[in-house]
């Protein structure tokens, strides 16, 4: 994972200070990319922990269409504990878009099975798109993530907004457009995020996997990362050999995953650093 590490090293090096919606302020960049070579392991930050369980129950969370915050609870998950009104609503938020898009007419639309249909049906297509970003029920400015939860808005806009995927001699990739990451604490997660779902998707399809591009818009540190204890810290170590992501089985469908169904061979990481989150 010497990428994130060079990425650390940029935005400490070339971001520049703004402030942002949360009030901490950050240093920040716009515009990077980022390509990892799926074959080569699975791209997960080695030079700390990183809670593995969390990235793979959210994302089977968003494939499940779920947006209630307690159906990952009850698996011991609390990454969307801060923005969760009382219920446990997020609003209309990833699983929402992904699965049940709402048209004009009043249908809904599942983008993540059309865009798995046409891997299949055409994968010279290049319309092979998922996006998150719906403006009819974004947040609304003013309001908490608690309050346009409960108002049936997104309690956040999403950040990983959009993505596509690319077939080539029965090679799958996939590119994500990323509009505003926490190069810290959020990267790592959504890296591995979609990695995993690029390696179901290539299960399901019947295809290998080729590789992750990740593109971003605003990169960012936030200013109470940028310490001896958190950014320098982890700047300091090496990293390690990346572990291998098994799928000890193939489901009928991308929608028939479970945790258990993963297992990472070869996981080593330096300890975890502790961070506070920007909500
Ligand atoms: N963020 C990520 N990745 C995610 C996620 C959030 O980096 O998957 F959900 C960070 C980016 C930013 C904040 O620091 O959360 C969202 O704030 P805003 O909507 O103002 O960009």
């Amino acid at each position: 994972m010497q990428q994130y590490l060079d990425l650390l090293r940029d935005v400490v090096e070339n971001g520049h200070d703004k402030a942002d919606r949360t009030g901490v302020g950050t240093r920040s960049v716009f515009g990077r990319q980022v390509r990892f070579d799926l074959n080569a392991g699975f791209p997960l930050v080695t030079t700390k922990r990183i809670h593995t369980k969390s990235v793979f129950a959210e994302l089977l969370w968003f494939l499940s269409g779920s947006t209630n915050n307690r159906a990952l609870n009850a698996q011991g998950v609390r990454i969307w504990d801060e923005w969760a009104a009382d219920d446990g609503e997020l609003g209309p938020i990833y699983g929402a878009q992904w699965r049940r898009w709402p048209t004009p007419s009043g249908d809904r639309l599942d983008q993540i099975s059309q865009v798995l249909a046409q891997i299949k049906q055409d994968p010279d297509s290049r319309r092979l798109l998922v996006t998150a970003w719906n403006p009819a029920v974004l947040p609304e400015p003013g309001r908490s993530p608690r309050e346009n939860a409960a108002h049936g808005r997104m309690a956040l806009a999403p950040c990983h907004c959009l993505f596509q995927f690319y077939v080539q001699d029965g090679i799958l990739s996939c590119q994500l457009y990323q509009r505003s990451a926490d190069l810290f604490l959020g990267v790592p997660f959504n890296i591995a995020s979609y990695a995993l779902l690029t390696q179901l998707m290539a299960q399901q399809a019947d295809l290998r996997v080729g590789e992750l591009v990740q593109t971003f818009g605003d990169l960012h540190l936030y200013r109470n990362h940028l310490t001896e204890a958190i950014v320098f810290e982890q700047l300091r170590r090496a990293p390690r050999p990346l572990p291998h992501l098994h799928i000890q089985r193939r489901p009928p469908s991308l929608f028939d995953y479970r945790l258990e169904d993963f297992s990472l061979e070869g996981y080593d990481p330096h300890p975890p650093i502790r961070a506070p989150i920007a909500v």
